[in-house]
């Protein structure tokens, strides 16, 4: 009997985990996340393919662990004893950041740090090859040095969450490049969904529409309206993390969309798709602002691509619908489906809507 394939997710828990279990437990992977211990239960996006372990058939693992806490990390390996290794855990809120930057530097670039020194070790020690992926951001670009931004895009970090992630991106690089490591660099850009966490713009406006047409909220507050962001959709993007680790080679990749809009259009769009105007509900709070902006996102992810075969499913407007569908069908209320979309479109937002919340 061939043994299955063990993928070991940090940052199990959050969006991209959770679309990454799903994808590895279809493909047949047993999967293994580290989770943090929390006063309660933070497995929400995760709860519906989780089974009892003590199960016959069981494949999805979790195991306590943090990435502040080396030694934890390197007993995990030794456990699990994976194959593949998808580092997608961090303080990724960029606001957040600011206030808490020190955290915030120490969970996203030395827990990235004190990951791949594990595996190093864990390699040299046992020759087992260990295929390792590094969630890196396209906040790296941050400062415009160039539109679109691909791969030899210079970096320019505008936060401390940025700063943390080009660190994390090199030391990346410079453990492949030291070590023979299969190590890849994911550059990815903006990518939401129903299961996007509620403090990002996109499912804090949505939420907002949803709770607004169900009488539960009047106002919505926000920062900045004018940045631009080439936003896709979390279910493809996984895909990317998975075909880099099936190459022949190791490689760094954008992944994008290709496309850019404002806040301003995601807020018409969203509020339009139930007939509101967000003039009427939106207004400013300074809070939101950041003490450094990034203005404007766009990737070009051609590399991806051609020799991933990757490309982007879902358009903007169908990732607004789709959110906003969600999150109406949470509150128990209505379907808005605009007029106009193909019958296709109708069933894929149907079922994101009823699937993922
Ligand atoms: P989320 O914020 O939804 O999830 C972050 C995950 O990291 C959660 O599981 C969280 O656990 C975990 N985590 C936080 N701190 C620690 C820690 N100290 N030790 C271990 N785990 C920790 O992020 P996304 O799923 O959206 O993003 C996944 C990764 O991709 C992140 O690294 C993010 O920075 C990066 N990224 C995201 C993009 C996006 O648009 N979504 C774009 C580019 C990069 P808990 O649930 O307990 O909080
Ligand atoms: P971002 O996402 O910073 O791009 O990082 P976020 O949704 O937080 O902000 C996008 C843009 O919206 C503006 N904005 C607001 N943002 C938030 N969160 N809340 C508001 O009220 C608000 N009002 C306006 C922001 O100023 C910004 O310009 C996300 C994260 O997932 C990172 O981890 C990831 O690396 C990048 O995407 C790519």
């Amino acid at each position: 009997m061939t043994e299955l394939k063990r993928a070991l997710i940090t940052g199990i828990t959050g969006q991209d985990g959770s679309y990454l279990s799903e994808l590895l437990l279809e493909k047949g992977y047993e999967v293994h996340g580290i989770i943090r211990r929390t006063s309660t239960f933070n497995t929400d996006r995760i709860d519906h393919v989780y089974v009892d372990p003590h199960s016959e058939g069981a494949r999805l693992f979790l195991h306590y662990g943090d990435l502040t806490d080396g030694t934890t990390l390197r007993r995990i390996l030794e456990e699990v004893r994976p194959n593949e290794i998808y580092n997608l855990g961090a303080q990724s809120h960029v606001r957040v950041s600011f206030d808490s930057p020190e955290y915030t530097v120490d969970t996203v670039a030395m827990g990235t740090l004190r990951l791949l020194e594990a595996i190093r070790d864990y390699q040299q020690r046992t020759g087992i090859q260990v295929r390792f992926y590094q969630a890196g951001s396209s906040e790296m670009f941050g400062k415009v040095q160039e539109v679109p931004q691909k791969e030899s895009t210079p970096f320019y970090p505008r936060s401390p969450y940025s700063c943390a992630k080009v660190y994390a991106h090199w030391q990346t690089v410079n453990y492949r490049e030291s070590y023979d490591l299969f190590a890849c660099n994911g550059i990815l850009f903006n990518h939401e969904s129903p299961r996007r966490g509620e403090t990002f713009v996109t499912r804090k406006i949505t939420r907002a529409v949803a709770r607004i047409v169900g009488g539960m909220q009047k106002k919505l507050f926000l920062g900045n309206l004018d940045s631009k962001r080439d936003w896709g959709y979390a279910k493809d993007y996984v895909r990317a993390m998975w075909l880099m680790l099936q190459q022949d080679e190791p490689d760094d990749y954008v992944v994008a969309t290709n496309e850019t809009h404002s806040i301003r259009e995601f807020l018409d769009l969203s509020f339009g798709y139930v007939g509101l105007d967000w003039h009427d509900y939106v207004e400013f709070d300074p809070r939101y602002l950041r003490p450094a902006e990034v203005d404007l996102l766009i990737g070009d992810c051609s590399k991806a691509q051609e020799k991933l075969g990757w490309t982007p499913s879902v358009s903007f407007s169908e990732l607004v619908a789709l959110m906003v569908e969600a999150d109406l069908a949470a509150l128990g209320l209505p379907s808005k489906q605009a007029n106009g979309e193909s019958p296709s479109d109708r069933a894929f937002i149907r079922q994101e809507a009823t699937n993922t919340v």
